[in-house]
């Protein structure tokens, strides 16, 4: 394990600020890698950096500072733990240094410090008089105490001082967390020789290893990792806080681009209909329901319709609400996912907000089941939060559902569930995989069981029981592990009884009136008497003194009372017949062999060919005879 902590420092700013110089100044690396960028003097799309400080690693995002490449800026913003705003001495606070600002604070980045650039331009007075610019303007804010430091990239002042305070800030910082589910947003794909194609972006969270398999969204492809890198050192294992380069075996540079994402293989679903909290930034104007946007998460963009769920016809500047956004095409997103959201035309920031349920249904408008289910994914602990999930869904939910739509890691699945099964809020139902469902749906579902099987009962009076599956269809459509546990909790509580196949209530007997009885006895003799040669149903049910409705029930329970047995769709022998047909094969075996023509099988039992042949399938399934061309061996 690396004990070295990993920090992702963004620039943030106005234009022609001095964000590339300070970058270079601090790393000795241009971050204006492409060859237009160092003709015009100006940062078109992302550079990065990389510089090591004592105890912590830092990996820098150089953003543009032009407002027509806000999108661009917001592609690296995704991954910023610690924000370096900066402003130039003899310029002040501009229009991209607000809206920069306003992105970093809309993306909850927890941390920043503020460089005053140029420094070599200005004299004190005018170096004093940015400064109390700048602590008015944050004021409030997430960077209210945020160190404010003079530099100059020209002349090399205060670059010590700001390394000092980047390693203090940076210490200080919450790490992203290596140990959740891994996730790449990609900001670049291309070709590298002798590699073949390669990715890199900010791991934000988890861990990556060589040889690992993933899965690239939202294309869903499964690709290998067959190299990595960061930093520009080959490395086995890149963790949560990385600048990350993965190399991909299976797949060509032109397949990916910006804005996908790479994730453990098959554990999550892609999306286009998320609900979430935004909020509206003051200068902005008011949102209207059903207005379309730009939807910006971590590199990814996409065109948004948002739906005001508080039922109001528009947000205004400042408010912020609960949402329904649709978007244009799937992307991969999960709760807690930070976004920024830019006015379709023209385009200028208007807000943000956090993704609360990646899986959302669609709603009535104004429904309050809906905010109040958004208000726990929102404000919730793990277990409010596993609850809320499981008790939207009655029918019950796997452990993998629960994973994909909430992103917490096994182990945390699990514990969840069992605090909230010891708490008898969900029970925790048999299968692979293994099923969730509220407590209450596992007794409701097995009140609706036992009212079926009494139901049954007086409609049939004669018969001993309900078939399972018949008693599953009557019960209400439920999964195999909720009509288990069900019926396990019924048994248990001994209010039903289970045998074979049949469920039936407990301590419930069939009675049988006198003439029923003696039906039932004549029947049964009828057939055994009649040997193998056996009676149609018509005439031995003509005989009876109860009514043909009744007679049919008799012969159904000597069905399953395994008296009579059925052989074929009107075929019914005794049982006794067929054990004697069975000693009478066993002794032709010993005494001439196994072979068993047809022609001596019908002079053995003495019957026609109608029976003969529905009789020996009969045997072979029952695995007495075996099929061999025309004959049958007898096993
Ligand atoms: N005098 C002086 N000039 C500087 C300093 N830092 C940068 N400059 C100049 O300011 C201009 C803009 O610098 P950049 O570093 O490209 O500014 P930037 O903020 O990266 O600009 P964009 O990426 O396009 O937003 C360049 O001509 C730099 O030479 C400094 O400390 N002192
Ligand atoms: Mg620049």
């Amino acid at each position: 394990m690396e004990a070295i902590k990993h920090v992702i420092v963004g620039t943030a700013g106005h234009i022609d600020h001095g964000k590339s110089s300070l970058v270079e100044a601090l790393t000795g690396t241009n971050p204006d890698r492409l060859e237009e960028e160092k003709r015009r003097g100006i940062t078109l799309d992302l550079g990065f950096a990389f510089l090591n400080l004592e105890g912590v690693r830092l990996g820098l995002v150089d953003v543009p500072g032009h407002e027509r490449f806000v999108r661009n800026m917001l592609a690296g913003a995704g991954g910023i733990d610690l924000v370096l705003l900066v402003v130039a001495a003899d310029d002040g606070i501009k229009p991209q240094t607000r809206e920069h600002f306003e992105i970093c604070r809309l993306l909850g980045i927890p941390r920043g410090i503020i460089a005053i650039t140029k420094s070599d331009l200005a004299d004190s007075d005018s170096l004093g008089l940015v400064r109390l610019e700048i602590e008015e303007f944050v004021r409030g804010s997430f960077l209210e105490s945020a160190s404010i430091v003079p530099v100059s990239a020209r002349s090399g002042a205060g670059l010590d001082e700001l390394k000092q305070t980047l390693q203090r800030s940076a210490l200080a910082v919450a790490a992203k967390d290596a140990t959740q589910h891994f996730r790449l947003p990609i900001d670049r794909s291309f070709a590298m020789k002798g590699f073949g194609t390669v990715v890199t972006g900010t791991l934000i969270s988890g861990a990556v290893k060589v040889e690992d398999e993933v899965e690239l969204y939202p294309a869903r492809k499964r690709l290998r990792v067959r190299g990595l890198h960061s930093g520009g050192k080959q490395i086995e294992r890149a963790v949560a806080g990385q600048r990350t380069a993965v190399n991909l075996a299976g797949i060509e540079h032109e397949e990916i681009t910006r804005g996908m994402v790479l994730a453990p293989a098959g554990l999550f679903e892609v999306t286009q209909r998320v609900d979430a909290r935004i909020t509206l930034l003051a200068s902005a104007p008011p949102l209207k329901n059903r207005a379309r946007v730009h939807f910006h998460q971590g590199t990814a963009e996409a065109i948004a319709e948002v739906t005001l769920l508080n039922g109001s016809g528009e947000l205004t500047a400042g408010e912020s609400a609960f949402v329904q956004l649709r978007l244009d095409k799937p992307l991969l997103l999960l709760p807690g996912d930070r976004f920024i959201l830019r006015r379709f035309s023209p385009v200028v920031t208007i807000g943000g907000g956090v993704v609360l349920d990646a899986r959302a249904p669609r709603h009535k408008r104004k429904d309050a089941a809906v905010a109040q289910f958004l208000g726990v994914l929102e404000q919730g602990g793990r277990e409010e939060i596993f609850a809320a999930l499981v008790e939207a869904t009655p029918r019950g939910t796997t452990f993998g559902e629960i994973l994909a739509r909430t992103a917490w890691t096994d182990a945390d699945v699990r514990a969840t569930a069992e605090n909230l099964a010891g708490a008898k809020r969900l029970r925790i139902l048999a299968g692979a995989p293994i099923v969730v469902a509220p407590a209450k749906a596992v007794t409701d579902y097995a009140a609706a069981i036992r009212k079926a099987v009494a139901t049954f009962h007086r409609a049939n009076p004669l018969l001993q029981g309900i078939p399972k599956q018949e008693l599953r269809g009557r019960a209400g459509r439920a999964r195999t592990e909720m009509f288990e546990a069900a019926l396990g909790d019924l048994v248990h509580a001994q209010a039903i009884v289970v045998s074979g196949d049949l469920v039936r209530e407990a301590g419930r007997e069939i009675t049988l009136s006198t003439d029923e009885s003696r039906a039932k006895e004549l029947i049964e003799r009828e057939f055994e008497s009649a040997g193998l040669t056996v009676p149609g149903f018509a005439s031995v049910l003509a005989k009876l003194p109860v009514d043909a409705a009744r007679a049919q029930k008799i012969l159904q329970i000597l069905l399953r009372e395994k008296v009579l047995v059925k052989i074929s769709s009107d075929l019914v022998f005794h049982r006794n017949t067929l054990q004697r047909l069975r000693e009478m094969l066993a002794k032709y075996r010993t005494e001439r062999g196994a072979r068993l023509p047809i022609t001596a099988f019908k002079e053995l039992t003495g019957i026609t060919r109608k029976y003969a042949i529905p009789l020996l399938e009969h045997l072979d399934r029952e695995q007495v005879t075996r099929r061999a061309g025309d004959e049958r061996v007898i096993l």
